[in-house]
């Protein structure tokens, strides 16, 4: 890829951070808005630092801006909750932070741009990493700031109904684009039986009914892990969900076992991720919202397709390989499009609500 080309992804992905976060003062920036979630400074300066570790670092040969960045910047260091106790950069130097990582990496696209038979560099495969790893984390901060009450959400309305038979047969799992995740390939041929799944998402007026009808006191919908999670933290049912939202958009902000237990009291279930992929490869001109909307779960664990390597780290994709984590599909109305892939895996924990997710029921032929 040109350094023109790899230069505009980057610019690309600067840009979302620069309209998020430019409107916030720099209390906004530093508060702790939820325990779920990290101050919007950390994510600012840990999107610079993995810039830094990627393509200054480990591509540049660079030596380290701070040998204290390694640990506050580090994912797996602290949780989320715990990082405005930390001595993370201040809002003003964590913007010169992330300018001057950025000015030299511009300096060094050439060099990133090179084809010399390493696979970080074939194709701008590791700038494409840096910038889709800045893209989700826009979205993380998109989440913190709906949590804060200051996101600006743009309206999506659901416009079809109906449901769709997805044939039996074969079709090829995963990707072959150079920016693919390590969790995307080997992209190899699956054979699924016949599935309906439904054209559109599930809406707040759908919810609405499953609320209103007790769903969240109707043991029988809910699974083992759904029903202990439902007593124990949200006995009134529904927290994020907003019962004065627009009717006729997707429901948002639902948990893996809200999901869960919605489908089965509607006689249906969630689709698994392949069968999500399937529709989406196979008859996508049937669906609709398949991304831009609601990040979509599905009945999945997340795990490594047959002949997976974790490339180019394990902490991305593979230290979360397991029964734990529920895939979800699709991308949400803050997702970038260079993110949004038919085979990107998101995924998260089963209780999990501050997220953009919602739902697309499917069902059995
Ligand atoms: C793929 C969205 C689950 O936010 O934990 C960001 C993306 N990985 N930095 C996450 C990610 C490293 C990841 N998700
Ligand atoms: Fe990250």
């Amino acid at each position: 890829m040109s350094p023109s080309e790899l230069a505009a992804a980057l610019e690309r992905a600067r840009r979302r951070t620069e309209d998020l976060l430019e409107p916030l003062s720099d209390e906004q920036l530093t508060q702790q808005f939820s325990p779920l979630q990290s101050p919007l400074v950390w994510d600012l300066a840990h999107i610079g630092h993995f810039e830094e570790l990627w393509l200054l670092r480990q591509v540049g040969g660079r030596s380290a801006v701070s040998p204290e960045y390694d640990e506050l910047y580090d994912a797996f260091a602290h949780a989320r909750g715990d990082r405005a106790r930390l001595p993370i950069l201040p809002p003003q130097a964590a913007r010169a932070y992330v300018r001057d990582v950025r000015e030299a990496v511009l300096e060094l696209l050439p060099d990133l741009s090179r084809e010399n038979g390493d696979p970080l560099l074939s194709e701008g495969f590791v700038v494409g990493m840096v910038v889709q790893h800045e893209l989700q984390h826009t979205e993380t901060m998109a989440q913190t700031l709906a949590l804060a009450g200051l996101a600006r959400r743009p309206s999506v309305m659901v416009g079809v109904s109906g449901e769709v038979t997805v044939p039996s047969g074969p079709f090829t799992l995963g990707s072959t684009v150079p920016w693919a995740y390590d969790n995307e390939r080997p992209a190899h041929d699956v054979e699924l039986p016949q599935f309906r799944i439904d054209r559109t998402l599930v809406t707040n007026r759908d919810y609405a009914g499953f609320v209103d009808a007790g769903g969240y006191s109707d043991r029988s919908v809910w699974s083992v892990e759904g029903w202990e999670w439902r007593e124990s933290e949200h006995a009134e049912g529904p927290l994020f969900w907003d019962p004065g939202a627009q009717p006729d958009a997707p429901v948002e902000h639902v948990s893996f076992h809200e999901a869960e237990a919605y489908a089965r009291w509607m006689g249906k279930r969630l689709p698994t991720e392949v069968e999500w992929e399937k529709a989406a490869k196979t008859v996508p001109g049937e669906l609709e919202h398949m991304t831009g909307a609601v990040w979509q779960w599905t009945s999945s664990a997340f795990g490594g397709y047959p002949g997976f390597r974790a490339f180019p780290y394990a902490e991305y994709s593979e230290a979360f390989f397991g029964d734990e984590y529920r895939v979800l599909r699709g991308g949400s109305w803050s997702t970038d499009p260079l993110v949004a892939r038919p085979t990107f895996r998101n995924w998260d924990l089963p209780q999990r609500r501050q997220i953009f997710s919602g739902l697309r029921c499917a069902g059995d032929v």
